[in-house]
């Protein structure tokens, strides 16, 4: 019998057809194609049709910029945001994903809990897949283990609906880790292996400020478990929160707390923002390797 030992989390981890080291940071490009999305106020959108040359127009930008991945969603997770039915999801996400992989070198994330959507993405070149329902839904489990991609686990409290409504943890590091235990088991269980799984604590989805902030502080816990870890805070409330700043205005928080997740051992950050968290990451990332 061999024993295995997981001392160090693997560098190189493949993302569809694209290999990829994580022991440097790499930026998320947010690619919203919802009418409602909060923070970039559904400009994408003309008269609800998404405009694909707008959404592509964005997307060039922000490979140039330097994104590794391309975060594509078309459910919006805001607090009372509209339903959306699978073929409206389909409608929105899929001319996204088939022109992005049409013309641009970049890893595809497709940011869904529809098992429909998840098969259909990977099928169009989708390389990550990334669930805020950490595959909870009904079918999600099986459709993202056919595909064989990486998946992203996000953390949630509640439903998207409910979830800022006095959300309590008996402490917030201990209940993720044991949540993404959980969830780790029940994606090993339907033939997803570990090394396929990233994890995301998930800044602002049933958290209260002081949540985000510790989860934040002690994300170096989260990241001991020996899994690539994602963050997204981007122009989130935690920062509008402690700054007094609208959303608009939320650049210079985001990037102190993209630098301290990376510090803390976070390697994909989700931003809104490429270009400048390019920069604040390499510059913390040679910091990083000086010795
Ligand atoms: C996240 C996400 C996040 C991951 C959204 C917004 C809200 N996926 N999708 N992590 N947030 N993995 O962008 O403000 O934090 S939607």
């Amino acid at each position: 019998m061999t024993c295995q030992v997981l001392t160090k989390r693997p560098a190189k981890m493949l993302f569809g057809d694209q290999r990829l080291d994580l022991s440097q940071p790499h930026v998320m490009g947010v690619i919203n194609v919802t009418p409602d999305s909060f923070s970039d106020g559904g400009n994408l959108f003309a008269s609800q049709a998404l405009c694909l040359d707008a959404a592509m127009a964005r997307a060039r930008v922000m490979v140039e910029e330097g994104a590794s991945f391309l975060d594509i969603g078309g459910e919006s997770t805001r607090p009372g945001a509209d339903i959306v039915s699978v073929q409206q999801e389909l409608d929105r996400v899929m001319p996204v994903i088939e022109a992005i992989k049409a013309s641009l070198d970049v890893i595809v994330s497709i940011d869904t809990s529809t098992p429909e959507v998840i098969a259909l993405a990977a099928k169009a070149g989708a390389g990550l897949i990334n669930d805020v329902r950490a595959l909870s839904r009904k079918g999600a489990l099986q459709a993202a283990s056919d595909t064989q991609l990486p998946v992203c686990l996000m953390h949630m409290q509640g439903d998207p609906k409910t979830m800022q409504n006095d959300p309590t943890y008996d402490c917030i590091v201990e209940d993720i880790s044991h949540y993404f235990d959980e969830r780790i088991k029940h994606c090993n269980q339907s033939g997803i292996p570990t090394e396929r799984i990233l994890i995301d604590p998930g800044f602002g989805f049933g958290k209260t400020l002081s949540h985000n902030l510790q989860l934040l502080k002690h994300l170096d816990i989260l990241a001991s478990k020996g899994l690539p870890v994602l963050v997204g805070m981007s122009r989130k409330s935690m920062i509008g929160n402690v700054l007094n700043r609208p959303v608009d205005e939320r650049l210079y928080g985001g990037l102190a707390t993209a630098v301290m997740a990376y510090e803390r051992g976070a390697r994909i950050v989700r931003v809104h923002d490429v270009a400048q968290t390019v920069d604040a990451l390499r510059m913390a990332h040679a910091i990083m390797i000086s010795d």
